[in-house]
């Protein structure tokens, strides 16, 4: 029986953005659809409510906030997360819910690391995000990957089974998530599948990922990690 799927957005201020992209999204792709708000002040959730898109608050700001809110109110056995800021291609969702259910995986990332990926940095010859993310994944994968090298352990455009997720007990608020969940499933055994993808520049507004915060709270969470050893909780 076919796997049920869900679209989630993830916004925070992508007013710039969205309208940009907002046709091309293959809602049609999901059997269910709605967005997750970090509380945007700039008319993203009037413009997401216009389209006919229900918009959920979450009760702390946070990308890793926003995934247990969308886990707590989906209906759907799949969940892909996408963030319409210009970044992800929008024709590899029905390309990651396809992969998911042909290969029995529990998660699917879009990577941008893998052969005939693109990550945004690659035409430049110092590339200090990507490095430092390949960094983290090796980590990762060294540390907890009993299945085949996962190539990029961090983007946020993925799809998972609700209820391996569920397992993994993903409690974080910030940008970790991702990261969190990919060593989780590692971790518990889960499958974890991956298809290239093309990372695109943003299409306005600005990113609020800032690099030191976010390397801190990343090693932060790896260390912790090791010390709890193959525990999830
Ligand atoms: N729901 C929700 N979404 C958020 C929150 N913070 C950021 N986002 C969204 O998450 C996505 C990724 O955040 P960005 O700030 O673009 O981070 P990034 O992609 O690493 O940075 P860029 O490469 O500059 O785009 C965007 O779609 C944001 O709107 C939040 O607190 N809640
Ligand atoms: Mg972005």
């Amino acid at each position: 029986m076919r796997l049920s799927r869900a679209l989630v957005l993830l916004t925070f201020n992508e007013i710039e953005a969205l309208p940009k992209l907002f046709d091309r999204l293959p809602l049609s792709a999901a059997d269910e659809v709605f967005a997750v708000d970090g509380g945007s002040k700039d008319g993203t959730v009037e413009y997401l409510e216009s389209k006919g898109v229900r918009v959920l608050g979450q009760p702390r700001r946070g990308r890793g906030c926003a995934f247990s809110v969308a886990l707590d109110a989906a209906k759907s056995d799949v969940l892909c997360f996408y963030s319409p800021d210009g970044n992800e291609e929008p024709d590899d969702v029905p390309r990651l819910f396809e992969k998911l259910e042909a290969d029995g995986c529990d998660l699917v990332v879009a990577s941008r690391m893998c052969r005939g990926a693109r990550n945004e940095e690659d035409d430049q010859v110092f590339k200090p995000r990507k490095w430092v993310n390949l960094a983290f994944t090796f980590l990762a994968n060294v540390l907890w990957n009993r299945g085949p090298y996962v190539s990029d352990t961090i983007n946020g455009f993925r799809a998972v089974r609700a209820d391996s997720f569920r397992r993994c007990d993903c409690r974080v608020d910030g940008f970790v998530i991702e990261y969190l969940m990919s060593i989780r499933m590692m971790k518990l055994g889960l499958r974890v599948g991956e298809i290239a993808t093309q990372e695109h520049p943003r299409l306005g507004g600005q990113s609020t990922a800032h690099s030191w915060p976010t390397g801190v709270e990343f090693t932060r969470r790896l260390v912790r990690e090791i010390l709890i050893g193959r525990r999830v909780a």
